[in-house]
């Protein structure tokens, strides 16, 4: 198949960092998932610490999300007009996430971020961004400059056809660190119109705010009369119910969702404050728009997921994440394989490099041939990682005690043949 599809797709793969080039090998050719496993196209299982890059927080195939999404496909796919699931997922997501006055629904998580900055250059009539090393936004031209996801794992500055006059109107700084966004802000801050930021980096690996990094950028936000946009399109609804916003305690003016909301289907979301979210059409002058925006089926199979995720959902993603980080790190001690690993609620980052790891150049830090050999051995023991040290290991609800302990016990075998 791998063979078929490098003849007739880009690489063979839709997204870049699925073709295995990071760890070597050939990209699995997925044929079903149930709870935490997923099964190729050869028969093989694997336990899944992919999740489809995240979405997946109850684990594939959920039944409640599967009957709710067959019963909307048996009334019809998408109408390109509003519903009633669409408003119910806005209305939850507003009561989850209380920044988030009015909500746009888009299709991806590029979509969102993309908008997310047009609509604060809008409201600010100011161009320029201020953006962190190692963040993903997405593929949009302003945010394609020392980014993380795939331009990191293909080591890759920016991005070709960017054009230089786009970037000029990008600042970008390293993460955690407060000093150099308020000395930026000494200079530009009359010409930024938003700080954006991963308030969970999940992009170069998992890497959690310092404290005093996300209410400095408010703070700086605020004294320079820039917005805070938070792109929680991995961290929304992963790390607690209202993201890490409610986590951290510190409220952005715009926050993109995704991922999670779509519960597994392709979507995206912005929204804040209504001040300034009216000045979206067609309430207000900033345009923005899609055919299948808001599509009901993939609102149904949101608002399922959003139905499981209670108090004691996220509990049990806690445990569960906790003795996976425990474990490996135990594991990889008992092989003297030098790892250091960063967790926030189910977003777990294995670097093997010596901690702390605070920001994109530490994450760089990282052997990556290390992570790629460790990756081989889990993969051929029946255990599907991130096929790069640049994303994350998402759990979910599905996953058990007995699966992570199965897993440490593999990373056992896997770092011994790093060592
Ligand atoms: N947006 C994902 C990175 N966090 C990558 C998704 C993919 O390549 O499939």
């Amino acid at each position: 198949m791998f063979r078929r599809a490098q003849e007739v797709m880009v690489g063979g793969v839709s997204s870049p960092v699925r073709a295995f080039k990071a760890v070597g090998g050939e990209p699995l050719f997925i044929a079903r998932g149930l709870g935490p496993i997923v099964w190729d196209a050869d028969g093989n299982s694997y336990i899944d610490y992919v999740l489809s890059w995240g979405p997946l927080i109850l684990g594939h195939a959920h039944p409640g999300v599967t009957s709710a999404v067959i019963e909307q496909v048996r009334k019809g796919t998408s109408f390109g007009a509003p519903t009633e699931p669409e408003l119910r997922l806005a209305e939850e997501v507003h009561r989850s996430v209380p920044s988030i006055e009015a909500v746009r629904f888009v299709n991806s998580g590029t979509e969102a971020t993309m908008s997310a900055l047009r609509l604060a250059r809008a409201f600010t009539s100011r161009k320029k961004v201020v953006k962190f090393e190692g963040c993903y936004h997405g593929h949009a031209d302003q945010f394609l400059t020392m980014a993380g996801s795939g331009l990191a794992t293909f080591d890759l500055p920016s991005s070709s056809g960017v054009l230089d006059s786009v970037i000029s109107s990008s600042i970008t700084l390293p993460f955690n660190d407060i000093a150099s966004a308020e000395k930026v802000f000494l200079n530009d801050g009359a010409d930024v119109a938003a700080i954006i930021v991963e308030p969970v980096a999940g992009n170069m690996g998992v890497v959690p705010p310092e404290k005093g990094f996300l209410s400095g950028l408010r703070r700086v936000a605020n004294e320079n009369g820039s917005l805070l946009i938070f792109d929680e399109v991995i961290s929304g609804f992963r790390v607690s119910r209202g993201g890490a916003q409610e986590l951290f305690g510190v409220s952005p003016d715009i926050t993109c969702l995704g991922k999670v909301i779509g519960g597994g289907f392709p979507v995206g979301a912005y929204g804040g404050r209504m001040e300034i979210m009216r000045l979206v059409a067609p309430e207000g002058p900033v345009y923005q728009a899609g055919t299948l925006s808001g599509n009901p089926v993939a609102m149904v199979a949101g608002l399922a997921t959003l139905d499981e995720l209670t108090g004691k959902a996220y509990a049990t993603l806690e445990e569960l994440s906790h003795s996976l980080e425990e474990g490996l790190a135990e594991a990889a001690f008992k092989s003297s394989v030098q790892v250091s690993l960063n967790r926030v609620g189910s977003m777990v980052g294995l670097f093997f490099a010596e901690g702390p790891v605070r920001n994109f150049k530490d994450s760089k830090r990282g052997n990556t041939a290390s992570y790629a050999k460790f990756h081989r051995s889990m993969l051929g023991q029946g255990f599907y990682l991130p096929p790069s040290p640049f994303e994350t290991i998402f759990l979910s609800t599905a996953h058990t005690e007995s699966e992570v302990s199965r897993t440490v016990r593999a990373a056992s075998i896997a770092f011994k043949e790093c060592a």
